[in-house]
């Protein structure tokens, strides 16, 4: 069958730090592939939707699925699902992704028949029986597909994921892909899921709290067959078992890869495997995303961090020892008033560091898009992409946004000040020279990106597709949250 895998355009944030590789659409084309189908991707990121449609004319695809891990991405996939309807009656659309498995049906009830099936869970497993049921009947039969008339069977799990590897080979101007200076960049997964339990979080309610691990030979071997000389390692939380790290380094020494690595982690997990992040550091760890969340203990416990500040200022020393550049997450309460930003300023002048604010923001598939007692001053999709404040602000919200931006550009400024453009005027000139100029634009970018006019002209859009209300939950019981509730037989990584 001609299928047809489509990522949404980038967000917000994306115009100016990062670019990445869709590498959960990628697999899920690796799977198709595997099971004989004819198969071609089209990322969004990178190309236009002139092309796409150029892309689907030439293609005529039988099949078309669009990857929604990112809930602002739902009304652009209807739109796209309709149009391809327009053209293509035949051609079976599905969506699948982390966001659309939490809220399936509404989209579903959205698309008004343009989007034939929405598949809950991971692809993997489900493509090749879904195309096959696509040509043969019994669609509403295959585990995890949701279709109008109701849900199939609970999804299923891999086993291991060590296998298929990404259909990196299918997207096309990789040299597109980067993530600050790591440019270009390539991404790869060294284990799934997360054992913690953050209140503001899918990650764990997504994998029902389960957690795989890549055998250290699958992880080298696929690290051996990236071109790129950079890598984003997009593991949620990146060694947690440190002879598991241990034995992925063990790995690419003998093998005598070298690249520079850019990875997420916990600010308790680097303490305790320190030794692991050191030797990674020798094999070309550069840059860590630590999610802080917030700088106080109040605010630690109210995301359920399981963090003290303590912890993560040591952890901020331990990196800084070790020579790794930290990007740090705070969490902005809509709540915030202005003299909150003025110690959140402080803050960030203060430290080295790179600091990052995202808004607080209720998701479908989180404890508090169940608990959150303050009411949704908006349901348009698109504001949910934590850079908008979707909870009424204390101040009035242009204040609100006046605060943000500002906050935003003191730490933009830090981090483009005199000091860090000298350092950033040598890594320019090597990328240009190769003909990177993603961080070159990216350094530019950041005015007509965040600024107050535009955040508060977006509350202004017509909105034609909506976010489902929540329903209040007791969450008791945690696997009421769960899009795969029963774990996977342990791999034998362990
Ligand atoms: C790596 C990562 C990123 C990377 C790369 C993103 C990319 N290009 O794909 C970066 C750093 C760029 C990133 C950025 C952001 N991210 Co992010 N990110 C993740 C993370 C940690 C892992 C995703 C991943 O690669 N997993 C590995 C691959 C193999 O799995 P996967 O992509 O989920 O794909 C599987 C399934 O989802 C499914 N699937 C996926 N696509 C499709 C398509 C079809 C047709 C089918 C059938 C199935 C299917 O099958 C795949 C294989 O099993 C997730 C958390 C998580 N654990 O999922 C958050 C997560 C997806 N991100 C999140 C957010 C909020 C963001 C940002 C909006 C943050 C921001 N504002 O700063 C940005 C926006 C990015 C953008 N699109 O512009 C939220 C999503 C929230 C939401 N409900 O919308 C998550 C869930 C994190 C969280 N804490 O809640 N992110
Ligand atoms: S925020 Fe990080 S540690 Fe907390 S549940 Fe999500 S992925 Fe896990």
């Amino acid at each position: 069958m001609r299928l047809l895998l489509v990522h949404p355009s980038a967000l917000m944030y994306s115009e100016i730090f990062l670019r990445l590789e869709p590498l959960g659409l990628e697999r899920v084309a690796g799977a198709a592939r595997a099971a004989g189908h004819d198969v071609r991707v089209v990322d969004l990121q990178v190309f236009s939707h002139d092309e796409l449609r150029r892309e689907v004319s030439a293609f005529r695809p039988q099949a078309m699925g669009v990857s929604l891990n990112y809930l602002a991405n739902i009304p652009e996939a209807i739109d796209l699902a309709r149009k391809v309807k327009l053209s293509f009656p035949d051609c079976f659309v599905f969506l699948g992704g982390h966001s659309v498995s939490f809220v399936a049906e509404d989209v579903l009830d959205q698309a008004q028949g343009a989007v034939d099936a929405v598949v809950r869970g991971e692809g993997e497993p489900a493509v090749a029986p879904l195309l096959e049921a696509v040509r043969d009947g019994g669609v509403d039969a295959v585990p995890g597909v949701v279709t109008a008339s109701g849900r199939g069977p609970e999804p299923v799990m891999l086993h291991s994921i060590d296998n298929p590897l990404p259909a990196r080979d299918l997207t096309r101007r990789r040299r597109r892909y980067f993530i600050g200076e790591l440019d270009p960049c390539a991404s790869i997964e060294f284990t799934r899921g997360c054992p913690w339990d953050c209140s503001f979080c899918s990650a764990w309610t997504f994998y029902g709290r389960s957690y795989r691990k890549a055998s250290p030979q699958a992880a080298g071997e696929e690290m051996a067959s990236i071109a790129e000389p950079n890598v984003f390692i997009v593991d949620d939380v990146a060694f947690i078992r440190p002879e598991h790290g241990h034995a992925i380094a063990a790995e690419l020494e003998r093998r005598r890869i070298r690249k520079r690595y850019y990875l997420e982690t916990r600010s308790d997990v680097l303490l305790r495997n320190e030794e692991v992040f050191a030797r990674w550091t020798r094999l070309g760890l550069r840059y860590m995303f630590l999610g802080m969340e917030a700088i106080d203990a109040e605010g630690l416990d109210l995301y359920r961090k399981r963090v003290s500040p303590d912890e993560n200022f040591r952890a901020l020393e331990t990196a800084r020892r070790l020579g790794i550049n930290v990007a740090i997450n705070l969490i902005v309460d809509p709540a915030w008033d202005a003299e909150r930003f003025r110690v959140v300023r402080e803050f960030a002048m203060s430290v080295p560091e790179i600091v990052h604010l995202t808004v607080m923001t209720p998701y479908p598939g989180t404890e508090i898009w169940h608990t959150e007692s303050r009411r949704l001053t908006t349901r348009d999709y698109r504001l949910f992409d934590i850079q908008h404040a979707v909870v009424p602000t204390t101040l009035p919200l242009e204040e609100f946004y006046r605060e943000l931006v500002r906050t935003q550009a003191v730490i933009n400024r830090k981090h483009l000040g005199l000091r860090t453009a000298v350092g950033a005027i040598r890594l320019l000139a090597g990328n240009l020279a190769r003909g990177q100029t993603n961080f070159a634009r990216m350094l530019w970018k950041f005015n007509s990106v965040y600024n107050v006019d535009r955040q508060v002209a977006d509350h202004l859009r017509p909105v034609r597709y909506e976010l489902p209300l929540p329903r209040h939950l007791d969450v008791g019981n945690r696997r009421q949250l769960y899009v795969h509730s029963r774990p996977p037989v342990r791999d034998t990584a362990d």
